[in-house]
């Protein structure tokens, strides 16, 4: 039987430091309308239950913030991608805040215990950061490190509590034993904004990251053939989407940690669409499009919806 795109809904932005990400859903699907589309008519559809009110609650995890919160909701979209993938479906994810992917993550392994997973990962941050090396606290910074299940300890900076070392542990545990995935096995583009303690565990672990020069230089589909064979071992790959690996200046500040000198929505599209082409892509993911932030009216979640059209097309034919 023939797999079917469902669309994933995580209105959550509480591992983010400012709000609204949770809005960027029904940002884009409001660009949809306005555009007279019917995208988000033509596919079934999976609503994760939220909690977006415990930002209220006092915290008490200052180096991993709400982070038992933050357990929750990924352990939900986990449950959500795994149902999905065994439904016969091809989860297109829609999230907020980034640290969503950890959930996602999880949920594909726990679909597919035994295969291995690769991951591309287009993104201006490495998201590598753990409760020990994090200046911010924020876990949308983070959820690489809980994939990996690498603390990064020899660049230590904070002193976490037993409950937050506790709580993290169990992210790294959320439906299938850690680590859910191999630093060979994490493919970076377009990451271009990171502290040094993340690229000290870039460089220790050999993580390839196609930078947008390198992109440009070397020819983008040489890159990314480049990256497949680098997966070649991998059953799966799942792609995660973070808009601010485009360039803010070309689109706007839509998003919660806007980076200059970015790709732009054709070069995002080209990347998608060959690692599509592989026909091993079971999962992609979008994140971060934050309409309250955005300086060119809707324009982020716009540029967005345009990408997902054409690599929604593309992902239909590879199914
Ligand atoms: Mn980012």
């Amino acid at each position: 039987m023939k797999r079917t795109i469902n669309l994933v809904k995580n209105r959550s932005d509480i591992g983010a430091g400012t709000r609204g990400s949770d809005m960027g859903i029904d940002a884009i699907e409001i660009a949809a309308i306005n555009k007279g589309s019917e995208y988000f008519n033509n596919f079934s559809t999976l609503d994760v239950e939220t909690h977006n009110e415990t930002i209220y609650n006092k915290d008490r995890n200052a180096f991993a913030i709400r982070i038992e919160h933050v357990l929750q909701q990924c352990t939900r979209l986990a449950d959500a991608v795994a149902y999905s993938l065994s439904a016969n479906h091809f989860p297109l994810v829609f999230s907020g805040d980034h640290s969503s992917a950890l959930g996602t993550i999880s949920g594909i392994k726990t679909a597919y215990p035994d295969q291995l997973l690769g991951v591309i990962w287009i993104d201006a941050h490495a998201d590598l950061h753990s409760p020990y090396t994090s200046p911010s606290g924020n876990i949308h910074g983070m959820p690489l490190a809980a994939a990996l299940a690498n603390d990064n300890l020899e660049a230590q900076q904070n002193q976490i509590t037993g409950d937050t070392a506790l709580f993290w542990n169990n992210l790294k545990n959320i439906g299938t034993a850690q680590p859910k995935l191999k630093p060979e096995h994490l493919i970076y583009f377009g990451v271009r904004d990171t502290e040094e303690q993340e690229d000290q565990l870039i460089q220790s672990l050999g993580i390839k990251n196609y930078k947008v020069e390198e992109v440009r230089f070397r020819g983008l589909e040489t890159c990314v053939k480049e990256a497949l064979e680098k997966l070649s071992d991998c059953e799966m790959i799942y792609i995660s989407f973070d808009v601010d690996s485009m360039d803010c200046d070309l689109i706007s500040l839509g998003t919660g940690t806007p980076v200059s000198k970015g790709f732009d929505p054709q070069e995002v599209i080209a990347i998608i669409q060959t690692i599509v082409s592989s026909g091993k892509v079971r999962c992609l993911e979008v994140v971060e499009v934050n309409p309250l932030l955005d300086n060119k009216g809707n324009k982020m979640a716009e540029t967005a919806f345009e990408i997902l059209e054409k690599v929604t097309e593309s992902i239909s034919a590879s199914l």
